[in-house]
């Protein structure tokens, strides 16, 4: 049977092993010792536990596992490359890598790097960790998986199949890099201004806050046409962008969303991932960026105070 490993025993990651488990072999793998037992609790509201095989990057060094028929990458963007780092002695380079990251830098030079295929999925779904033994899944939201160069449609629809299976429903597309650009819009209208504000996604409809991300989603709306990446849905400008923003906002209404949660915990964000290309694209094309400066601005001075 072929083994999913998953690197990084986030929120998605455990989501991922949680659905997985029942229909293939899945390893969790992290930095530091995790409890066995685990706890899932749905978007209903129900728990469910199961045994998950947790491991140390070194305990399964230090085991000679059979090789993994695929790795799911599911670190922090900036965290991705050296967690492949870890494990790189103990899986052929023709691995399957399945990159669940945020952003837009580390799945460019991924694809370059590694020999394998690597594919890149972008999710939706809204998951937090309570503790170390267990996970919120708070909101469904769709899966989208493929491949840069597109060279690999079997893999990412027999994974898209796979998912699917498990509950999270997922497809195999063509044009994952527009994607992963829209993902990156949806985080960039979310991600900072809960993580500011200490608030759940659903808060961003208030009047307090609903100024903001607008103004977020005007800008990255032009920067995102200057990029030749589509408005959602076959819509159009700044209004298919807000559509998108709000349909997620409401999907994922009770989520603590990642920088949130990353923000709770004092660890790095990803603000450089995720606002990183866009204001560096803004500035590439003469636009108007100062939402999305002052933004990053914002958490930068959180973080220095951490
Ligand atoms: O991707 C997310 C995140 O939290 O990073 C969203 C979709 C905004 C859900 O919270």
């Amino acid at each position: 049977m072929t083994t999913h490993w998953i690197l990084g025993p986030g929120a998605i990651g455990r989501l991922l092993a949680h659905s997985m488990a029942p229909f293939i072999e899945v390893v969790v793998i992290g930095r530091r010792a995790l409890p066995t037992r685990q706890v899932l609790t749905t978007p209903k509201g129900e728990s469910h536990s199961q045994n998950l095989n947790m491991l140390t990057a070194a305990q399964l060094t230090a085991d000679a596992p059979a090789p993994p028929g695929f790795v799911h990458i599911t670190t922090k963007a900036m965290a991705a490359e050296a967690a492949l780092e870890s494990i790189v002695d103990v899986i052929p380079p023709t691995t399957p890598l399945v990159l669940w990251l945020n952003g837009f830098y580390a799945q460019p030079r991924l694809t370059q790097l590694w020999p394998g295929p690597v594919l890149c999925a972008t999710t939706t779904q809204g998951a937090y960790l309570t503790g170390d033994d267990s996970v919120v899944h708070a909101g469904r939201g769709p899966t989208f998986i493929g491949d840069l160069g597109n060279q690999h449609a079997g893999l990412a629809e027999s994974l898209a199949a796979l998912l699917s299976e498990a509950g999270l429903t997922a497809t195999a597309v063509s044009d994952i890099r527009q994607r992963l650009w829209q993902k990156l819009a949806v985080n960039a209208a979310i991600n900072p201004i809960v993580a500011l504000n200490g608030v759940r996604n659903g808060k961003l409809r208030d009047k307090a806050y609903a100024g903001r991300v607008i103004a977020v989603v005007n800008e990255v709306a032009a920067i995102l046409q200057q990029e030749g990446v589509a408005a959602p849905n076959g819509g159009e400008g700044e209004s298919a962008w807000l559509a998108l923003v709000w349909q997620v906002v409401e999907n994922t209404a009770n989520n603590k969303a990642s920088m949130l949660q990353d923000v709770e915990a004092k660890r790095p964000t990803e603000r450089e991932a995720i606002l990183g290309p866009l204001i560096e694209s803004a500035v590439r094309h003469g636009l108007r960026c100062e939402v999305l400066k002052r933004l990053d601005g914002e958490l930068a001075l959180l973080e220095a105070r951490f």
